[in-house]
């Protein structure tokens, strides 16, 4: 066996030897990984549909056109036929970041303003994050209230490029105040708002965030790369009726490859389409596209309607487990696929509880929470989902079980006890019982 081959035949048994649950993570199907692995990759098609740069390019322009319309009629699902009218997608976009660059340059001039999620309250960086040291941290005024205006280190690109403000959460429920975040866009007028993120645990109210936009004159962008398996399953809110773009990646809860779409009102597709090719790529992953047209042929089911709101009941268990239990889950419980937990109150840190799980054989990850006290690196809290679980086939009663050996081992860190092995043997028999899918 050469080395590649032994690798992937590693990292396949890591994967069926271990629960992952990093909530931004899935496992794909046969199909979706043969599509990616096919003679798709070997086509050069810069380029849209009819209008490409490199001849031979039918088959790819048939192809492209089919997921382009896949990702609308799947994603737009559980909206009004008018709505489903009225978005187009871009299936070219390499990556989430990049999905989100393009909807920027296609609609601001450098220099403009982004209102936007604060990244340790659960953002993303490419919402455009920036800080300063602590030192200048102390004599500045870059936070006040639910605001945050950034600081010298200009860590993403889009915070080099735009100016960004961002808004927390409310300190006391950490949940969104709409009411403060309308006051802080009356005050800023930015020229886009965008919500959605990679932590934040509860539904986001795209009609109120609609009204704000509307109130200051701003386009809304909805971030929907953790939720989009749960929007075309229909098991949180749709962003489709009130958005003027809607990016999403298409590997977490959608189920697809590494990948990413971004959708926009079709009044916006010339400029979206031309920010994506020539603005910031060249030539397609026609490969990566067959694979997220697979991932949409998959999603378009009803039994995909049954995982999507299998991963959020599951989620709900675990976090009313963990909740029973006393861990200070963030928000006391989630809305979707992902439960976020504070543990430095209890004299364990995020990178430790992260690791130990690690040790058992429980993939999940460290995390900041809302008014973090550390750091990215040294955070207070980790991160759980629920994704991989359920396409492992795991209900509520399995979660449970998971959430006992999750507290159990939390318990014993609090009590510096350091024998895990009972807790690693009940992690094996659930990954025997569960196994990956084909
Ligand atoms: N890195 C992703 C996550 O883990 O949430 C977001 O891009």
């Amino acid at each position: 066996m050469n080395k590649i081959k032994e690798l992937i035949q590693k990292e396949y048994d890591r994967q069926h030897n271990t629960l992952g649950m990093i909530p931004s993570e899935n496992y794909t199907s046969k199909e979706v990984r043969e599509a990616v692995g096919s003679v798709f990759m070997h086509k050069y098609s810069e380029g849209y549909p009819a209008a490409r740069y490199y001849e031979g390019n039918e088959v790819i322009d048939e192809l492209e056109g089919f997921v382009r319309d896949m990702a609308v009629k799947v994603m737009t699902k559980h909206d009004s036929k008018e709505v489903q009218n009225n978005w187009h997608a871009n299936v070219q976009v390499l990556s989430g970041s990049a999905a989100n660059l393009a909807v920027y340059t296609s609609i601001l001039e450098p220099g403009d303003k982004i209102l936007s999620m604060y990244l340790p309250d659960g953002g993303h960086l490419s919402h455009g994050w920036s800080y300063s040291s602590k030192k200048d941290r102390a004599d500045s005024l870059e936070s006040e209230g639910i605001a945050y205006k950034g600081g010298k280190k200009k860590v993403n690109f889009t915070s080099k490029v735009f100016d960004i403000v961002q808004y927390k959460t409310d300190p006391n429920t950490f949940v969104f105040d709409y009411d403060q975040i309308e006051k802080l866009a009356v005050q800023e007028q930015p020229k886009l708002i965008i919500t959605g993120g990679t932590a934040y645990p509860r539904d986001i109210d795209y009609q109120r965030m609609r009204e704000i936009a509307d109130k200051v004159g701003a386009y809304y962008h909805a971030d929907a790369a953790h939720e989009a398996g749960l929007i075309a399953g229909g098991a949180v809110s749709s962003p489709f009726e009130y958005a003027d773009f809607v990016t999403f990646t298409t590997h977490k809860t959608l189920r697809g490859p590494k990948g990413a779409v971004a959708m926009c009102r079709k009044e916006f597709s010339k400029n979206l389409d031309r920010a994506v090719f020539p603005g910031l790529q060249g030539g397609p992953f026609n490969h990566t596209i067959a694979g997220v047209g697979q991932a949409f042929i998959e999603a378009d089911t009803k039994d995909f309607e049954n995982y999507a709101k299998q991963i959020v009941k599951n989620a709900q268990v675990l976090a009313d487990e963990l909740v029973n239990a006393g861990l200070n889950v963030i928000t006391k419980g989630t809305d979707k696929h992902l439960v976020l937990v504070e543990v430095l109150s209890d004299g364990i840190s995020g990178s430790d509880l992260a690791s130990k799980l690690a040790e058992i054989g429980i993939i999940a990850n460290k995390n900041t929470v809302p008014y973090e006290k550390g750091s990215p690196v040294h955070p207070s809290g980790f991160r759980l989902g629920t994704p991989i679980l359920t396409t492992r086939g795991m209900k509520e009663d399995a979660i449970k079980e998971v959430a006992e050996i999750i507290i159990d081992l939390f318990n014993r860190l609090k009590n510096n006890k350091e024998d895990f092995a009972d807790l690693k043997d009940r992690v094996n028999n659930l990954c025997l019982k569960y196994k990956l899918p084909n």
